[in-house]
């Protein structure tokens, strides 16, 4: 259970750097491709406003931390093998890095956006290469591997669904078990593709295909972090990059974070990567005070952070439009059965029912369910009531 976020990529493009900058982890970088062979695993953080703060209470987290009336809820992180052209047809490190995604929620793909590196993650001429050729493969194997998935045993599969009347969408559901790809994933997928759920077994390779670039876009979303806009060939192809999709592209560069981290670690900089603020507490070498000046001109200044940190909140709350949300037992005092104020926040998905909140709390009290309680007004909340962004919950269950 909880969020996993996968970061995925060509080989080079700094996914393990970003792995160590958001979690202090120190798992093996190189400017060669396929350093990283076994998935890398970490714990990093998003941080939303405390809800103490609103209610004036001094909270006792203790799945999270509350740090200036700041609630930083850790997220787990999973950083794969680089992934090259054909990978689903077993090329590079192959298939196996996908599997290691399946339970992701969200994917964040780390581009070199200084256009450095062929598609295999090899040097070329610094700006060469064009990073929108990346996002496009990348899809296109996400979507590959899926369709994989669907097609095996396709035409038999769809036979014996048919003998045991089974409902297609239960179907497509079943095929993408393990892959944390929910019914209303799929409906929705469906319905975007203008599929005829009764025509089922003549629908064409290119239809299922399509389904299947729908099913990617819908169940494990991609968010782009334009990778390495520290390197000056960058400047031109992060442009590209925006104009063409929005706001699902961060400006990054994991290698200055994790610089300013090491420094912080030393106790010479005082340095926050959320905010991007920067303030030098012990005396610095001279190849340290050009490195942070250079940092301060070319990075803090014009684009504030890294975009390391904003990369993974923005995953966690725009794109997976996640919301925090209070378990407690004492609607009155906001505390569990130890009287521990606020110990819980919980991630939801927007549109989460308080019955469907008594049930990630524990199945118990799903089961038993009789009603919840609304702590800020306490009002009563009836099964179907929505959870709403920063609510404090307390479940009332049968014993
Ligand atoms: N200039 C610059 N270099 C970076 C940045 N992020 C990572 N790098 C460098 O890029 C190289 C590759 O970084 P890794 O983190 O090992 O890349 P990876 O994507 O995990 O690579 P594989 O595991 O081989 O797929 C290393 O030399 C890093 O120091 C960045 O923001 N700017
Ligand atoms: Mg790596």
């Amino acid at each position: 259970m909880g969020v996993l976020i996968g970061i995925v990529g060509k080989p080079s493009s700094g996914k393990t750097t970003f792995l160590n900058a958001l979690c202090g982890t120190s798992a093996k970088t190189g400017d060669y491709p396929f350093t990283t062979i076994d998935p890398n695993q970490g714990v990093g953080f998003v941080t939303t406003p405390c809800v103490c703060n609103e209610l004036n209470v001094t909270c006792q987290p203790r799945n999270s931390e509350c740090i200036d009336r700041i609630r930083k809820i850790p997220i787990k992180l999973i950083d794969v093998a680089g992934l090259v052209p054909g990978a689903y047809k077993g090329r590079g490190m192959g298939n196996q890095f996908l599997a290691d995604l399946a339970q992701a929620d969200i994917l964040i793909h780390v581009v070199d956006a200084s256009g450095s590196l062929n598609e295999e993650g090899e040097n070329v001429e610094p700006g060469s290469h064009d990073p929108m050729i990346d996002i496009s493969f990348l899809e296109d194997e996400i979507t590959q591997w899926m369709n994989g998935i669907l097609k095996k045993d396709w035409n038999r599969a769809i036979r014996k669904a048919q003998t045991e009347q089974k409902n297609i969408i239960d179907f497509i559901t079943e095929k993408f078990t393990g892959l944390k790809i929910t019914k209303s994933d799929i409906l929705h997928a469906v319905n975007e593709s203008n599929l005829d759920l009764k025509n089922v077994q003549n629908w064409t390779d290119e239809e299922i295909l399509k389904l299947c670039n729908s099913v990617q876009k819908i169940g494990k979303p991609i968010l782009i972090a334009a990778n390495k806009i520290d390197k000056p060939t960058s400047k031109s192809h992060l442009e590209n990059l925006q104009n063409m999709f929005g706001n699902f592209v961060i400006p990054t560069t994991a290698l200055t974070d994790l610089v300013l981290k090491n420094l912080n670690t030393q106790r010479k900089i005082n340095y926050i990567s959320e905010s991007g603020k920067l303030e030098i507490i012990d005396e610095l070498s001279t190849k340290e005070q050009q490195i942070i000046l250079k940092i301060e001109k070319e990075i803090l200044l014009p684009y504030k952070t890294t975009g390391v940190f904003e990369t993974l909140n923005r995953a966690v709350f725009d794109v997976l439009k996640l919301i925090p949300v209070y378990p407690v037992a004492d609607s009155t005092h906001y505390s569990d059965q130890d009287g521990r104020i606020l110990p819980e926040v919980f991630l939801v998905k927007e549109g989460t029912t308080v019955k469907e909140l008594a049930g990630i709390i524990h199945q118990d009290l799903f089961k038993n369910f009789i009603y919840g309680v609304d702590a800020k007004t306490n009002r009563k909340l009836s099964d179907k009531s929505v959870i709403k962004f920063g609510d404090v919950i307390r479940i009332v269950a049968a014993v």
